[in-house]
This record gives C-alpha cells, structure tokens and sequence, in this order.
C-alpha cells in the first residue's frame, strides 16, 4: 500500500472520501488514491462526539498507511464543530457497501442479526464463519444455514469453525435457546452446503485478498475463530478494518456467572487474544444489550411486516424471552447479537467510551470477566470503544424498516 510523508498537497476532489479527509484535516492530507476509502467511511460513520472523531481518526489513519511519521493525532488538525454535520452529508453521497464477515453460533439472537446484516445494503456479508458457543458447532453451522435459506440468502458461503474454545472444554447454553440452539423455528437440514474450507482459513484468506483496512470481522459468539486467526496469521491483524463484537459487560456484570459474560465466559483466552490485539475494537457488551428489549408492542410491529422474516424474529424472540423474563423479570428478551449490526448500520443510537478492557483469565472466582477501567484509574492503555448505551426506540425502528425488505 502506498504510504506517505505528513505535510501533503491535496490534490484533485474526485472521490467523497477524499472530502472527507480534507474536511478532517485540510491542510495535513494528501490523497494517495482509493486505499482510504472504507477506513475512512468507518470515521465518518462515528463522528458523533469529539473524542471519538479523534480517537477514530487517529486509528483510521493508521491503518490506512496514509502517514508514516510521528503520531497521526498531533499532526493532524481536526475540524470542531460544524464538521459532524459536513461528514454527514458527505456520508450520504457514498454508497460503498461495508464488507463483513459475521463469526456466530446462532442462537436466536444470533439469528435476527444475520437477518438484519442480510436487509442492509450498506453491508456485504462475505461469508458466515461459525463457531462452537451457545450449542454445539454441528448445530450452529447448520441453524446459520436455516437462516441463511429463510432470507433466500443461500448464496453467502457458510463455513465450520472451531468446535471447542482454545484451551478449554467447551460451555453451552441449551437452557437459554433449547436443545436445538434455534427453537422457535422449523428445524431442519438444511439444502445449502457447509462449505469445505475451514472457517478460520476464510478468515485469513479473505483478510489477505481483500484491500487492508476494507472487511470487518463481527463475532457474535466466543472468539475462538478470530483468536485462532489472529495467532496463525499474525500479518491479518493490521488488514481487519474493525471488529465490532457483542461479549463482556461491566456495570451491568455476568449473565453465566455472577461477573462473566456467556461468549467471553466460554473462551476467555480467545477473547484476551482480541483485546489486546491492537485492532480497532468496538464492544456491545451486556451493559447496552439488556437495553435492546424486545417488548411485546415492538415484536408486534415486527409481526405486522407480513413477511417470513419478521415473523420468525417473532417467534425466535418470544421462545428465549421466557428464559430472560423469568431470570431478569424484564419485559422482553434482550437482542444481544443485532446490536452489533446496528451499531455498523447506525452507531450514533449508541454511546460509548474508549478505555482500556483486560480479560480475566486466571481467576476462578471472576473467569472471563471484562474488566473495563471506565473512569480512567490506570495507566492502562485504552484499546476498545465500549457501549454503555443504546437508543432502544431507534434500535427497534432500524430493526423493523430493514427487516420490512427481507422476505
Ligand atoms: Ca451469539
């Protein structure tokens, strides 16, 4: 990939990211081509507060390569103000579908993410990478198929991963989404194949094939795949534009134990593996996914889309409620896994903070907790864009209206 010297001559505006850029900083960039392009569509997209517009520059511009010396957050000006607004209306003149791979164990909620990713022209599943988690990996691999067939979405390749965390037997949550991990539905064998390669060697291929910085990994379940990924193809970490993963929780603490989340819980050293992989890290943790409630008059609205889709979000939804009602007493089962397309499609219904998350690994008591310095009382290097909030309202409205395309 190209890569530049700081100070550079703009030159021509031919390209929507490029304005970006000299939005950004109209005196420090130098446009060196197409390489920017989804690097910079990720900053654009998360311009809602000023520190993240920092933070998120300052990431994006390392991993484009587009400067080469001293540190990109103190040579590059940044715009105040108004400069949200303007990314907006460049956002809007860019249609560049964002390329993904979804890492999954469906699970219901798993299930509705896919549907959601599935309704969202702005994304482009490159495959569907499974995993051992809520159930078994001959059952996750083949329930991400059922999906796949009921949004006639058998075109995007679905490969078996790893069928037990790295180094620890495996833990799966039959009680939470039946014995079939997908009860709701019709259960059945799927027509569409199980690809033949293995789903980490997907992932390591499609990393090295596709432009760094352009295809984001979205891991919906443990994070064995993307760790074991990581660890046999060191050189992909600085070619994943972002990961954007549902896992951990912090104030809202565990939901297997009394301090671990369930995906984090099952593989903690995989998750480690992530956090401090230096990857640009977006976590929806418990704290903002028990606020994705699917209350009875959102579900309703869902059910009156008349279409296949919306009714099987329906009926997902309503067999794993009975397990959240009775455990948490709330109205309506939580959508962990959707959260994390939503926050693709739509981060500014969420809130969040950069700090720094370490994984437990040693400790009996708190195993797979994720222990996040959210007021900032260590020296401990920020490494992953925290989710404290969602906008249930707009959550469920994006929800419906993409669902709404499916049939
Ligand atoms: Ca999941």
């Amino acid at each position: 990939m190209p890569r530049r010297t700081f100070p550079g001559t703009p030159g021509p505006a031919t390209n929507p990211a490029r304005s970006v850029l000299e939005l950004a900083a109209p005196s420090s960039f130098a446009w060196n081509g197409t390489d920017a392009q989804a690097t910079v569509r990720i900053f654009v997209a998360r311009t809602h507060n000023r520190s993240n517009r920092i933070d998120l520059l300052r990431r994006s511009v390392n991993a484009c390569n587009i400067c080469d010396e001293g540190s990109p957050s103190a040579s590059i000006p940044l715009v105040a103000g108004q400069s949200a607004i303007q990314f907006a209306k460049v956002e809007t003149s860019m249609h560049v579908p964002r390329d993904i791979i979804i890492d999954t164990d469906p699970g219901q909620d798993d299930a509705v993410a896919m549907l959601l990713a599935f309704a969202s022209e702005e994304l482009r599943v490159l495959g569907i990478t499974c995993v051992a988690g809520n159930v078994p990996l001959d059952l996750t691999s083949r329930n991400a198929r059922i999906v796949c067939e009921l949004a006639n979405r058998s075109d995007i390749p679905v490969f078996a991963g790893c069928d037990r965390p790295l180094v620890r037997p495996l833990v799966t949550a039959e009680e939470v989404h039946g014995n079939t991990g997908l009860d709701g539905i019709d259960i059945y064998e799927p027509d569409m194949p199980i690809q033949d390669v293995h789903a980490v060697e997907f992932i390591i291929e499609t990393l090295r094939k596709h432009p760094a910085g352009s295809v984001s990994l979205c891991p919906l379940g443990p994070l064995t795949n993307i760790a074991l990924a990581l660890n046999l193809a060191p050189d992909i970490g600085e070619r994943v534009e972002q990961i954007v993963m549902m896992g951990g929780a912090y104030f809202e603490v565990g939901n297997v134990t009394p301090t671990a989340e369930f995906n984090v819980f099952v593989d903690p050293e995989a998750a480690g593996i992530v956090f401090r992989s230096g990857i640009p890290l977006t976590v929806l943790p418990l704290d903002a996914t028990h606020k994705a409630l699917a209350t009875r008059p959102r579900l309703e609205s869902l059910g009156r889309l008349g279409n296949k889709s919306g009714a099987a979000i329906v009926s997902l939804t309503s067999f794993y409620e009975r397990f959240d009602r009775r455990k948490y007493g709330t109205m309506g089962a939580p959508l962990h896994d959707p959260c994390v397309i939503a926050h693709l499609l739509k981060p500014e219904i969420f809130s969040s903070k950069f700090v720094n998350v370490e994984v437990e690994t040693a400790s009996p008591l708190t195993l797979g907790m994720t222990v996040a310095d959210w007021w900032g009382v260590t020296d401990r290097k920020a490494n992953a864009n925290f989710v404290g909030d969602v906008d249930a309202d707009a959550f469920f409205e994006l929800l419906t209206t993409k669902v709404a395309s499916l049939p």
